[in-house]
């Protein structure tokens, strides 16, 4: 299916690098280091190209390899059977990575593809279909026996023309780190070439890996490490901009292999409230223009005088700091009475329901002390008007100026003064200020202390020592 909607296909990345091809020494595992019994892999003696394979699966393929009795060389030596290469590998490329100008009998390179089987099947399988065909000038003439081949180490360049050579070498270096093409021209790679680790290194502050992260960025223009990271960041972010979905979800989606809002609009499996989400995906990103947010905290108010005329609506949130755009709008509701805010909340929901006001709901909590809170959805009536998110909050009178600043936020000025009110050993929430929370000598709690009067937010501000911050200047 042709990925569409909000999440473009990223270009795979073409560059890659890996250090396990040339600096790690040679070493055998062996079959006793693994403690396994199995054996089928025992005809197996494979060394893993890691050019376009990684390190990552590079490293389980050795553990499987000699778990299931077979031998890994992480250098192409005369021992070997089985190249293991990409499944994008083709044979011209293999043998400029490997170095080998001729093929030893009885080595053939094998497509990845056929070891993952293997290992699924539990089996070793043919490797027809998986072998890469390898043309004559490639394979030894006679029988030379195994040991004779010839390795292109950095003293036995074959006889050829010394600049090609030169080209065939830097290539080879560089084509690991693009094993879909080189993009990157090789006479700037072989000037790049004798820049060494070390030169970043004799910078003060930067250590060994960072060097070679340094060294990494000039050679191939970046870094492959956050590969996945820059592959995965801009879909978890799509993912998580859907109401009902956090971080983890999206990390669950993304997992399941899904890549576009069209993935989880069709195969996943949503909760009511992100399938909400996803419906009005586009309008809950888009801010609305404080005149709507004025609108809707209207609308809310007429209905709630029509049940009670001495009622108190205040648009909250970012609308009462003043702000140009609101991301939704957070309504609170009061009444001076002290008394006449029970009954109100399901009685105003429903009023704004039958309106055809209140388009789909999210959450509503009642359960929790005297305040009620209901986040849902709304549309203004006429013409292409956008769904918008809508909060309402009923809350008794006496608990009106602390759920008041609570909802007017913002939410990292509500942590600043909460922050503040636990050194000077109070605590500060949306229902009240408390004093010092009582606790037993051991530090057990007693209470939560006493609440303080605070008719007015001004009052939070005095009994914390703060200066007044209107609304406007809440904004951080
Ligand atoms: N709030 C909070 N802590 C949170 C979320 C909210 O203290 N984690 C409080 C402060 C917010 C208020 O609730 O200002 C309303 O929450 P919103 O998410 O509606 O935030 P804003 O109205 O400030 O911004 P926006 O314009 O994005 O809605
Ligand atoms: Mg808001
Ligand atoms: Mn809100």
């Amino acid at each position: 299916m042709e990925p569409r909607g909000i999440v473009k296909a990223f270009p795979k990345r073409k560059k890659m690098r890996d250090d396990s091809e040339r600096k790690v020494p040679p070493k055998v595992l062996k079959e006793e280091e693994s403690g396994s019994i199995e054996e089928w892999l025992k005809p197996v003696t494979a060394y893993v190209l890691p050019a376009g394979i990684g390190q990552a699966r590079a490293e389980i393929f050795h553990k499987q390899i000699v778990q299931k009795g077979g031998r890994v060389c992480n250098q192409l030596s005369s021992d070997v059977t089985h190249v293991i290469v990409a499944e994008d590998m083709d044979c011209d490329r293999a043998f400029r990575l490997l170095r080998l100008a001729k093929l030893p009998p009885g080595t053939q390179l094998v497509k990845a593809a056929w070891l993952s089987l293997c290992i699924r099947e539990q089996k070793l399988l043919d490797t027809t279909g998986y072998s890469i065909f390898i043309p004559d000038r490639y394979l030894e003439e006679g029988d030379l026996p195994k040991g004779q081949q010839q390795l292109l180490g950095s003293e036995t360049v074959q006889p050829q023309p010394e600049k090609e050579a030169l080209e065939q070498k830097a290539e080879a270096q560089t084509a690991a780190l693009l094993p879909q093409g080189p993009a990157i021209s090789v006479q700037w790679q072989v000037e790049e070439q004798s820049l060494p680790t070390q030169e970043a290194f004799k910078i003060p502050g930067i250590g060994k890996r960072m060097a070679e992260k340094i060294l990494e960025i000039l050679e191939s223009g970046h870094l492959r490490k956050l590969d996945h990271i820059s592959e995965s960041v801009a879909v978890l972010e799509v993912f998580s901009n859907i109401w009902g979905a956090g971080v983890k979800t999206a990390q669950m989606w993304y997992q399941q292999g899904f890549r576009t809002l069209d993935d989880i609009h069709t195969k996943a499996p949503l909760t009511s409230q992100q399938a909400i989400g996803l419906k009005h995906y586009e309008d809950f990103l888009e801010r609305m223009p404080r005149e709507e947010a004025k609108e809707i905290e209207q609308t809310v108010r007429e209905a709630a005088w029509s049940l009670n005329p001495g009622l108190v609506c205040i648009a909250c949130g970012s609308y009462r700091r003043g702000k140009a755009t609101c991301g939704d709008v957070d309504v609170l509701v009061t009444h001076p009475d002290g008394q006449s805010h029970r009954g109100i909340f399901g009685k105003l929901l429903d009023s704004l329901r039958r309106s055809g006001f209140l388009t789909d709901d999210l959450v509503r909590q009642e359960d929790s002390g005297n305040q009620k809170k209901y986040l849902g959805v709304c549309q203004l009536p006429g013409p292409v008007r956008r769904h918008r998110r809508l909060d309402i909050i009923v809350v008794p009178h006496c608990e009106f100026a602390c759920a008041l600043l609570y909802f007017t936020g913002s939410a990292h000025f509500n942590r600043s003064m909460r922050a503040l009110a636990k050194t000077k050993g109070m605590s500060l929430s949306e229902h009240a200020l408390h004093t010092a929370v009582v606790r037993a000598p051991g530090g057990r709690k007693m209470g939560p202390g006493l609440v303080l009067p605070t008719p007015t937010e001004r009052d939070v501000f005095t009994l914390l020592g703060l200066p007044y911050r209107e609304p406007a200047e809440r904004d951080w």
